[in-house]
C-alpha cells in the first residue's frame, strides 16, 4: 500500500511486516524507508485512531472501511435513483462515531436534479440541519464550495455505485484520475446495481485537507457501540417522543403517542420514520443475545 508523507509531498510504497497490524484507509502509522529505495518501505506501528467507520456486511461480518475521518460526504445523484434510507443509514454510522456528516447532490447540470426524489430529499435533509451541497463534477458548479467545505479536513465520499463520487475527486483534482464508470446508452442500466468501478478505498491529498474516495455501497447496516443510541441520529424522532403518554412507548398503537401525531402533522417525514423502524429492528435486533 502507499503511504503519504506527512506534508503530503512523499508517496512510500509500503508493506506491513504482520499481519497483526491491520491498516485501513486514512490509518496515520509509523514507517520505516529502506535505505537503499526510499520510495519503499515497511510500516512499524499504527497510530490510535479517532475512529473507524465500519459496516457489518451480509454475512454479519463487520468490516472497518476507513479511519480518522472528519466528514462523511453522503453523496447522492438523479441517477442511480436515490433512497432516504440509504443516507440515513450512512447518517447513522457517521453520528455513532461522532463523525460530521454532509450531503451531495451531484450531476446538478441533470434537471432531473430539480425534481423529486433528488430535491426533495435535498429539501428534507436541509430541514433537518445537514449541510446540503448541490455539485456537478461535469460542469464544476459547487466544487468550490465544496472544497471549501472540506478545507483542513478528512473527508470520505460515501454513496451508491454511479452518483458520481470518482467523478467529483477527479474534478477537484484533475491528477487524482481515479477511474469513473461508463454510464452511455440502455446497455449500461445495470450499474448501480452491483457493477462497481472504484473497487478500493483510496485516500487523495487536497489543497488543505484529504479526500477518500470509496466503492458505491447499496446495503449498509452501521456497527453502533451503543445500540440504544440510535434515536440520536433521528433528534426529530426523538424529540416528539419525549411526548409520549408512556415512557417506554413503542410508537405503535399505544394511546397518547407523540411520534405517531407529528407523524399525522408532517413533522416527522414519513421516509424518516421508516428508515428508523427498520434500523431499529436490524440494530437493536442483532444486538439482543
Ligand atoms: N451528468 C453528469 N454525470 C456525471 C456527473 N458526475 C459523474 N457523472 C457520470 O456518472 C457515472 C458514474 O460516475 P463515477 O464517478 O464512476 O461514479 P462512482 O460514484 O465513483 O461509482 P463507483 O466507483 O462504482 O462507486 C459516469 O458515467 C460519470 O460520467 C455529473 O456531475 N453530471
Ligand atoms: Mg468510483
Ligand atoms: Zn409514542
Amino acid at each position: 500500500m502507499a503511504v503519504l508523507g506527512t506534508d503530503d509531498s512523499v508517496r512510500v510504497r509500503c508493506f506491513q511486516r504482520s499481519s497483526a497490524l491491520a491498516v485501513v484507509t486514512g490509518d496515520e502509522v509509523l514507517i520505516e524507508r529502506e535505505s537503499e529505495d526510499p520510495g519503499r518501505g515497511v510500516i512499524t506501528a499504527v497510530m490510535p485512531r479517532r475512529n473507524v467507520l465500519r459496516r457489518r456486511n451480509r454475512s454479519g461480518v463487520v468490516q472497518e472501511i476507513c479511519a480518522n475521518l472528519d466528514l462523511l460526504l453522503v453523496t447522492i445523484a438523479p441517477e442511480p435513483e436515490p433512497h432516504a434510507d440509504l443516507i440515513d443509514r450512512y447518517l447513522v454510522a457517521a453520528h455513532g462515531d461522532d463523525i460530521e456528516a454532509g450531503l451531495i447532490v451531484n450531476k446538478c447540470d441533470l434537471a432531473a436534479a430539480d425534481a423529486p426524489p433528488c430535491a426533495s430529499l435535498a429539501q428534507l435533509y436541509t430541514g433537518l440541519g445537514l449541510p446540503v451541497i448541490r455539485a456537478s463534477a461535469t460542469t464544476g458548479a459547487g466544487l468550490a464550495g465544496l472544497r471549501a467545505f472540506i478545507g483542513r479536513r478528512t473527508a470520505a465520499l460515501v454513496g451508491q455505485s454511479g452518483v458520481g463520487k470518482s467523478s467529483l475527486i477527479n474534478a477537484l483534482l484533475p491528477q487524482a484520475r481515479a477511474a469513473v464508470g461508463t454510464l452511455s446508452g440502455k446497455r449500461n442500466r445495470g450499474h448501480g446495481r452491483g457493477r462497481h468501478t472504484t473497487s478500493t478505498v483510496r485516500l487523495y491529498p487536497l489543497a488543505d485537507g484529504l479526500i477518500i474516495d470509496s466503492p458505491g455501497i447499496r446495503e449498509l447496516t452501521p456497527e453502533l457501540e451503543d445500540p440504544t443510541e440510535l434515536i440520536a441520529s433521528f433528534p426529530e424522532i426523538a424529540a416528539a417522543a419525549t411526548g409520549c403518554r408512556f415512557r417506554n412507548c413503542s410508537h405503535e398503537r399505544e394511546p397518547g403517542c407523540a411520534v405517531k401525531e407529528a407523524l399525522a402533522q408532517g413533522a416527522i417525514d414519513p421516509r424518516r420514520w421508516r428508515s428508523f423502524r427498520i434500523l431499529s429492528g436490524e440494530i437493536i435486533g442483532a444486538a439482543r443475545p
